[in-house]
């Protein structure tokens, strides 16, 4: 199979490029390396030092010499649509995988420049990817991580379903009929809205062009590393910590790892859905490798496998790292005390075995935070973007 990966120099995307890579796949990485840059920006790095895009390829062919060798072009999808026309065009995927988002909801609430940002890139991307599969590889199966974040966190006494709602509308004979409409969205942040906006666009072009689409809501990821990822330490994938690109449990990892006390937001009473980074790569590869047939409408699964309150995983950390709770003011506009329920069968059924949090994982967490700890800036810690004060509110 051939896939193009964009944004395979990301987090989930090079994780993901070697797996595809690892199990007999030609690779094509699109990236603009936009993620390197906009951490920098902000006065962060990632924790684990990584080797630029071509050391890493290099890395892995010495390490993996029979794999077929993982191409890139530097290509930024959501401005260069010619160029990601012709990429299509000659490299004809079996699949493409669109991880090349802006994919920090503080950052997208940060200033009026992060949210227009934020909006440019990942609407443009989203568009232009499926534009040039409609356009140049139309029986080609794209797959897209999406978020839980699209339904929305307001308490809601029932479980969210993966992705269609079954409602029942009254016909003007007097019957009714039962239809299956996309859920409800309520995105908390602008970047979580631009996901939201991408279930129009996939719904449209599946409806209009006939293309087959994946669209993974995926809850907050953790872990640092896969199984390849840990092969060599050139192959590591990044770690966030700082308080817009980091998610939660690896930043409080980080936070443990120095003596800070764990930024516990508001009452810590919020529940989300999570996911280890080897299940998220686990799930994307059981999605590329069974596709929807021809025909089928958006499919799309909730990406996650268990449910926590910020709370639980600060607990967690703290037991296993030795470290305080800090709580301070929520920066964002959250509900607290929400109730969360979600389906999420559908990857189950294709064959994930999930990775629950235990303590020896977070130990692995914390190990990896320790070993780096010199790199941590600690004044990027503390949040750094506010919903109430952001004009992008
Ligand atoms: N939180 C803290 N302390 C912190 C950081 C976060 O208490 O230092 C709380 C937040 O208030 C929030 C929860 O932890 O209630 C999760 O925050 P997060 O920063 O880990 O995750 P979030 O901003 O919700 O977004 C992340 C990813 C995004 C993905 C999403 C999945 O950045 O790409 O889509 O998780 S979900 O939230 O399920 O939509």
């Amino acid at each position: 199979m051939k896939a193009i990966v964009a944004g395979g120099d990301g987090f989930i995307g090079w994780p993901l490029s070697l797996a595809l890579s690892h199990a007999g796949h030609e690779v094509l990485i699109l990236d603009n390396f936009a993620r390197r840059s906009l951490v920098r920006q902000i006065g962060s790095d990632s924790l684990v030092p990584l080797l630029p895009l071509d050391e890493r390829l290099r890395v892995w062919r010495s390490v993996a010499p029979r794999s077929v060798p993982i191409q890139y072009r530097e290509l930024d999808v959501a401005s260069d649509m010619p160029g990601l026309l012709d990429v299509v065009a000659q490299f004809a995927p079996d699949t493409l995988v669109h991880l090349a988002t802006m994919p920090s909801a503080p950052y997208s609430m940060k200033t009026h420049e992060a949210a227009s940002f934020t909006v440019a890139n990942n609407v443009q991307a989203t568009f232009h990817v499926l534009s040039a599969v409609a356009e140049h590889a139309p029986t080609a199966h794209v797959v897209h991580i999406g978020t839980m974040g699209v339904y929305g966190y307001d308490a809601e006494d029932y479980k969210l379903p993966e992705g269609y709602l079954q409602a029942r509308v009254a016909l003007s004979d007097g019957t009714t009929k039962d239809i299956s409409i996309l859920h409800p969205m309520k995105p908390g942040s602008v970047y979580h809205l631009t996901k939201a906006q991408d279930q129009l666009f996939f719904e449209f072009f599946n409806r209009q062009r006939d293309l087959r689409i994946t669209d993974l809501h995926q809850g907050i990821v953790w872990g640092a590393n896969t199984e390849l990822t840990s092969i060599d330490e050139g192959l590591a994938t990044r770690f966030d910590y700082d308080s817009d690109f980091g998610t939660v449990l690896n930043r409080f990892a980080a936070q443990a790892a120095i003596g800070h006390p764990l930024t516990l937001y508001g009452s810590g009473t919020q529940t989300r859905a999570f996911i280890h980074l080897r299940d998220s790569i686990e799930c994307l590869l059981l999605a590329i490798g069974n596709p929807p047939e021809l025909g089928d409408r958006v499919r799309i699964f909730n990406q996650f496998t268990q449910m926590f309150s910020v709370n639980d995983v600060a607990n967690l950390v703290a037991r296993v790292g030795n470290a305080n709770i800090g709580p301070i003011e929520n920066p964002r506009i959250e509900r607290e005390g929400n109730v969360l329920s979600a389906f999420n069968a559908g990857l189950l059924e294709l064959g994930l075995r999930p990775t629950l949090l235990a303590p020896g994982l977070v130990r692995e967490i914390l190990d990896i935070a320790s070993r780096h700890r010199a790199r941590i800036n600690p004044g990027v810690i503390r949040p750094m973007s506010f919903w109430r004060r952001s004009s992008a509110k």
